[in-house]
């Protein structure tokens, strides 16, 4: 499989966290979202991706090869195609109180503070730091109140689920903001113990090797 990923993306993130956690080797192709423009922008990636995006996924399955987009769909895409280690629970209920854990941070949060967006709402003149902390501060407090009805260790009980692969990228980005995490404590701790563990350790963004110190 190929990955084209950038490495502070929290989208790109979550692919990775299931691929490292399914044991799945890829490539990893760099796509640089900020130098020169964008390289999102080249025409070239936008036949693969054709909101201008990462990630993509390449993948060969039953003789095709196909391009993947939109990382939720990636997500269950692996699930499906690769069962074990599940991602997702067993009992109906638990699966789509997952599933909307998930939609929580990938349509509640996520798009809201994107980076086009916010070069949109620079480019109105509005405050852009403002605008991500207003979506980043209303969608995780949802989360929490979410993930306290089912944490056990981790947000969905005693596994890891794509709860916490959407969770841990969007509480690294949340910190960039300067958000104060403190206001939830259910998250944080789940993400304290699957910092601990080596697939979320070989995902982190700033383990990337296009990873910048800044
Ligand atoms: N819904 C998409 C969102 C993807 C997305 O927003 N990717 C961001 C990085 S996390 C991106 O490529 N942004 C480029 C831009 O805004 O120009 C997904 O889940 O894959």
């Amino acid at each position: 499989m190929k990955l084209w990923a950038y490495w502070r993306s929290s989208c790109s993130w979550r692919v990775r966290l299931a691929l490292e956690l399914k044991g799945l080797a890829y490539e990893a192709i760099p796509v640089h979202l900020i130098r020169e423009g964008g390289e999102q922008h080249a025409e070239s990636f936008a036949r693969q991706s054709p909101l201008r995006q990462v990630p993509v996924l390449e993948v060969e399955h039953a003789g095709r090869t196909a391009l993947l987009t939109q990382s939720v769909a990636i997500l269950e895409y692996l699930e499906e195609a690769h069962p074990e280690p599940a991602l997702l629970p067993r009992s109906p209920i638990d699966r789509a109180h997952v599933r909307s854990m998930v939609e929580c941070v990938n349509s509640g949060i996520q798009p809201l503070q994107n980076l086009h967006v916010l070069q949109r709402i620079e480019q109105l003149g509005q405050d852009k730091k403002a605008w991500a902390l207003h979506f980043l501060e209303r969608g995780l407090t949802a989360l929490e109140a979410l993930a306290a009805r089912s944490a056990g260790t981790y947000l969905a009980g005693e596994q890891v689920t794509l709860a916490d692969v959407c969770s841990i990228p969007q509480l690294y980005n949340a910190r960039r903001f300067g958000l104060d995490l403190a206001r939830y404590p259910t998250l944080v701790a789940a993400e304290r113990v699957c910092e601990s563990l080596a697939p979320f350790q070989r995902a982190h963004a700033d383990a990337q090797p296009d990873a910048e110190r800044s």
